[in-house]
C-alpha cells in the first residue's frame, strides 16, 4: 500500500489517489459514539494542505473555535521514524520553531503517523492531514475532509456561532455533488495528476481535462457569483482551496502552466472575493503552502528551491460585487 502520495503511481504512469481509512461520523445525536460535544476534539491540518485548508476554513466560516480546538504540523516533510525512511508530517519541537505550526500538546506525537499508530495497530496506509481527532477516545474519528467538512456544515449547529450558515443547503445537493464531481477530478485532484505524472501521456491528458474544467468555471463565473449560483457553497469552498494555490504553486511545481488563474479575470476576481469572506483569510498560509510543495517533493524540485514569486495580493478589490447575491 502507498505510504505517501508520492507512491501513488500507477504502471501508465499516472497519479491514482488511494481512498481515507477512517471514516467515523460525528452525530449531533448524543447517544452516537462520536457526539458533537465541545472540547472534545481536534483537528489536525497542515496549513498546506488543500484538503485539511478547507476543514480549517469552515472550523472558521461556522465559528467553532470555541468547540474544537485544532493545530497545524510543520510545512516540510521530514522523517516519521529513525528506524525506517518515510518521510511525512512532522510536529516542531517548540512554537517558535516555525511560526503557525504548534507541538502537539494532545500526545506527544512527534509526528502525523504516530497519530496513525496510536489509533490503529495494524494500519499499513498514507499518514494524510487533515485527522480529526477524538481526545475521550484518543483515536482517529475521520481522515476524510469531504465528509469532516459536510459535519462541521450540520452536525455542530447547537454548539456553532453560526449555525444557520448552511453550505449544502437541501435545495442545492444534487447541484453541489455534481459540481464537485467534475470539480474534484479535473482541478482539485487534477492539478495533483498533472504534477505527478511519471509518463508524459498521462501528463497531457490531466492537463487537457484541468484547463477543460477552468474554462468551463470561468463561463459560469462569468454569470454569477458563485460557482452553484448566487450563495457561496461547499463547492466554492472546495474549489477555492485550489486557486489560491494555482499561480503560486501549481503553475511551477506541479506545470499547470497553460494558463494562469490571473489570466482567467473571472476566476480570478473570484478567488479574490472567496479570500475576502471573513473566516477564509485565516485559512491561507502562502509561506507554509510554499514551503510544503516546492520542499518536500524531491522527485519533481530536487533542491527544495522556493520560487519568489508571483506574491499575489488576493485582499485587492475584486469585481464580483457586480452580481447580486
Ligand atoms: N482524501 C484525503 C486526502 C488528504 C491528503 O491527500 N493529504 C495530503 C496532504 S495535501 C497528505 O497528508 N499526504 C501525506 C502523504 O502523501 O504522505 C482528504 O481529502 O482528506
Amino acid at each position: 500500500m502507498a505510504q505517501s502520495a508520492l507512491d501513488e503511481i500507477s504502471n501508465s504512469g499516472a497519479f491514482v489517489r488511494t481512498a481515507s481509512s477512517f471514516r467515523q461520523i460525528i452525530s449531533r445525536d448524543s447517544n452516537s459514539q462520536f457526539p458533537a460535544e465541545s472540547g472534545r476534539y481536534h483537528l489536525y491540518v497542515s496549513y498546506a494542505c488543500p484538503w485539511a485548508s478547507r476543514c480549517l476554513a469552515y472550523l472558521n466560516l461556522k465559528g467553532l473555535h470555541k468547540a474544537i480546538s485544532f493545530s497545524s504540523v510543520k510545512p516540510i516533510w521530514g522523517r516519521t521514524k529513525d528506524s525506517d525512511e518515510h518521510m511525512g508530517w512532522v510536529f516542531p519541537d517548540s512554537p517558535n520553531e516555525v511560526p503557525g505550526a504548534e507541538p502537539d500538546m494532545l500526545n506527544g506525537a512527534k509526528s502525523i503517523r504516530e497519530l496513525y499508530e496510536i489509533a490503529s495497530t495494524n494500519y499499513t496506509g498514507k499518514y494524510t492531514v487533515p485527522v480529526l481527532w477524538d481526545k475521550k477516545l484518543k483515536t482517529i474519528v475521520n481522515n476524510e475532509s469531504s465528509e469532516i467538512i459536510r459535519m462541521f456544515n450540520t452536525e455542530f449547529n447547537n454548539i456553532a456561532e453560526n449555525p444557520t450558515l448552511d453550505l449544502y443547503p437541501t435545495n442545492l445537493k444534487a447541484q453541489i455533488d455534481e459540481t464537485n464531481e467534475w470539480i474534484y477530478d479535473s482541478i482539485n485532484n487534477g492539478v495533483y495528476k498533472c504534477g505527478f505524472a511519471k509518463k508524459q501521456e498521462p501528463y497531457n491528458e490531466a492537463a487537457k481535462q484541468l484547463y477543460e474544467a477552468l474554462d468551463k468555471c470561468e463561463e459560469i463565473l462569468s454569470k454569477q457569483r458563485y460557482i452553484c449560483g448566487n450563495a457561496l457553497t461547499e463547492a466554492d469552498v472546495r474549489l477555492f482551496v485550489t486557486l489560491i494555490r494555482f499561480d503560486e504553486v501549481y503553475a511551477v511545481h506541479f506545470k499547470c502552466n497553460k494558463k494562469l488563474l490571473r489570466e482567467y479575470p473571472n476566476l480570478f476576481n473570484y478567488t479574490k472575493d472567496i479570500f475576502q469572506i471573513p473566516g477564509i483569510s485565516s485559512s491561507v498560509n502562502m509561506q507554509h503552502i510554499k514551503l510544503h510543495y516546492y520542499g518536500s517533493h524531491p522527485s519533481i524540485n530536487p533542491f527544495g528551491v522556493v520560487p519568489l514569486g508571483p506574491d499575489i495580493d488576493y485582499s485587492a478589490p475584486h469585481d464580483r460585487d457586480r452580481f447580486s447575491t
